[in-house]
């Protein structure tokens, strides 16, 4: 569980070197754009609600067997524990892009999910759908810029995409 300091870090500390410049030149960068970043993580904690309740309806839309009986999100206990699933993926992909670091969200969220789901009988291809909802909700959001001047979040939005995208394949 490191955060793109901490990792940086323990690669320079494993070599038993200094920082190199371009590890400095990328946490500089990091540094520079940090406003940003919280900006973003930010929208993404005030909507969380909002993006995982319009995701869930968007794949139950396009999966409506899912919600049928015998369906995997059939009973309100099923999807309790599918909407909990889908806020778990998205607070731990805000706690990556607060960190400029996956290594929380493999470590803590996406180990072992996999075989989770499989033993559930839970369909980790739907459980993808929902993640790729949520990553385009997010995606919106960070890109909403709602009269305030944030500038160029495509740096942002691109690793927000690496954050989604693992979680999206670590389930299928
Ligand atoms: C992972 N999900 C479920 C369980 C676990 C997880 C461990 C079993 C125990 C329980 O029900 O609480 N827990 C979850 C997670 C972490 C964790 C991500 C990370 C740290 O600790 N059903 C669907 C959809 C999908 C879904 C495709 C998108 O139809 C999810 C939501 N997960 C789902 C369902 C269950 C579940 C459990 C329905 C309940 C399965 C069942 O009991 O039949």
């Amino acid at each position: 569980m490191l955060d793109a300091f901490a990792k940086i870090v323990a690669q320079a500390d494993a070599r038993g070197e200094f920082l190199s410049n371009t590890q400095l030149d990328a946490l500089v960068a990091m540094v520079a754009e940090g406003n940003k970043r919280l900006d973003v993580v930010n929208k993404i904690n005030s909507n969380a609600s909002a993006i995982v309740t319009n995701s869930a309806r968007a794949l139950f839309a396009e999966q409506p067997q899912l919600v049928q009986p015998g369906g995997n999100a059939y009973t309100s206990r099923r999807m309790a524990a599918c909407l909990r699933d889908m806020e778990i993926v998205l607070r731990y992909v805000s706690y990556a892009m607060i960190a400029g670091d996956s290594s929380v969200l493999d470590d803590r969220c996406l180990n072992g999910l996999r075989e989770t789901y499989q033993a559930l009988g839970t369909p980790g291809t739907s459980v993808a759908v929902a993640v790729q909802k949520m990553k385009e909700a997010s995606i919106a959001l960070a890109n909403d810029l709602n009269g305030v001047p944030l500038g160029d979040c495509s740096s942002l939005t691109a690793e927000l995409v690496v954050y989604f995208d693992r979680a999206a394949v670590a389930v299928v």
